[in-house]
């Protein structure tokens, strides 16, 4: 009986994006996020006295800015050699040998395998047969796995592959194959890379993407971590995820119908901070904080977008381990508007012109303000991970349907007062 482990895509060093603009950001803890992800994958290995470590390509996140990021894996592998384990890399579409223009030799217990043609290496103890390619491009447009090797018999066989198989939304389509072509090739273990989302594909065989070893922003929510594979008699027997992310990323949608005040709202935010704070199991939280539904309290929101936003932080900062990468106030106003819509008074055909308000694109084009708008959002708003794009339809799509919202809570409320 052997246990291996099978991690991608960890992308050490990846820069922040954006995140600098944010005064409350906790940018050490995340910069420091891949790093400290690694590390536990270490601990991992020696922890479970695992035979072998498979790493499925995109290890670097972009060509070093100098050799620290190299120097860092050197002394971490340095660690699994002394434990006497052995580390297989392919490189993937950010780390290609083309991408990479720093390089150290690679620690004596790491293997890495040629770009130019698919390659074997073996464990003979083990009776184990690693097959992997890694990319020479980042663009890498043809099926790798067609042209590996097909099962060596009496061998336990493991491909190496980066790739997006058929096709992963969000994910560049390198190295494009099927499901078939994986079967074709009779290997008992496919340890994939590249899709950052955890994936069993198959269990007969096994293809597994571990999905990223460390969220590095908020299209990267939930658990993160790598997978632990138990080996019997040339048999996989266990296929285990283990967390190991150190910073988790996650988006809360509260849902405020029916809300009425501001203790209220209060309380459904905190319960849900504080329910994504328990999954998270005492790692420290990034999350996007969305606050939806339809409620009396709409106009009120939308009336101090500001004031809310930094109360809502506000929270998160007093339950602690919790920052807030964004606020998002979804709310719509409550019922009455199909009364006040059914009317027949001046306030309503505003309201119902309000309703039926939608904007061609060719409007938007004779809108000449619309740039100069653009130009003057504050950093944190043109600069961040999701920059607001003006000129973008389905950013002003839901950008007209929050204003929209504004606009219809104000007439409502009108009515009430009147
Ligand atoms: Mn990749």
């Amino acid at each position: 009986m052997f246990r291996f482990l099978h991690a991608a895509d960890l992308h050490l060093d990846s820069p922040l994006r954006g995140l600098e603009s944010y005064p409350d950001a906790p940018v050490e803890q995340i910069r420091g996020a891949t790093r400290r992800a690694l590390e536990n994958l270490v601990d991992l290995a020696i922890e479970e006295q695992v035979a072998f470590v498979l790493i499925a390509g995109d290890l670097y996140d972009v060509s070093w800015k100098d050799y620290n990021t190299g120097l860092f894996f050197t002394q971490c592998m340095a660690r699994l050699d002394e434990a006497g384990i052995p580390v297989f890399v392919i490189s993937g579409n950010h780390d290609a040998a083309s991408v990479i223009t720093r390089a150290l030799r690679p620690p004596q217990n790491v293997r890495l395998f040629s770009t130019r043609h698919p390659e074997t290496q073996r464990l003979e103890t083990l009776g184990v047969a690693i097959h992997g390619q890694g990319y020479q491009v980042s663009d890498t447009r043809d099926d790798l796995a067609a042209a590996y090797p097909v099962a060596e018999p009496g061998l336990f066989n493991i491909g190496l592959l980066h790739t997006a198989l058929t096709g992963r939304v969000g994910h560049e389509s390198y190295a494009p194959t099927t499901l078939d072509v994986l079967k074709g090739k009779g290997y008992d273990y496919w340890a994939l890379g590249h899709v950052h989302q955890r994936e069993v594909v198959c269990e007969s065989p096994w293809v597994v993407f571990p999905g990223n070893l460390q969220g590095r922003h908020i299209r990267e929510t939930g658990t993160k971590g790598c997978t632990l594979v138990t080996v019997d008699e040339g048999r996989v027997t266990g296929v285990e995820h283990r967390e190991i992310d150190v910073l988790r990323w996650q988006e809360c949608r509260v849902d405020l119908s029916g809300c009425d005040s501001q203790d209220v709202l209060f309380r459904q935010v905190r319960q849900s901070l504080q329910t994504a704070r328990d999954l998270a199991d005492a790692r420290p939280l990034a999350v996007r904080l969305i606050l939806a539904g339809e409620c009396s309290m709409h106009g009120w929101l939308h009336q101090d977008v500001p004031r809310w936003t930094q109360e809502c932080r506000n929270l998160a900062i007093d339950l602690g381990d919790v920052w807030l990468e964004k606020v998002r106030i979804e709310t719509r106003p409550e019922q009455n508007l199909e009364d006040l819509l059914a009317q027949d008074s001046p306030l309503s055909s505003l309201a119902r012109a309000v309703q039926d308000l939608r904007l061609a694109d060719e409007t938007f084009a004779r809108i000449p303000e619309l740039a100069e708008l653009q130009a003057k959002l504050p950093p944190e708003l043109a600069g961040a991970e999701e920059p607001i794009a003006l000129s973008c339809g389905d950013e002003r799509a839901r950008l007209q349907e929050d204003v929209r919202a504004l606009l219809l809570g104000r007439l409502l409320r009108q009515g009430r007062d009147e």
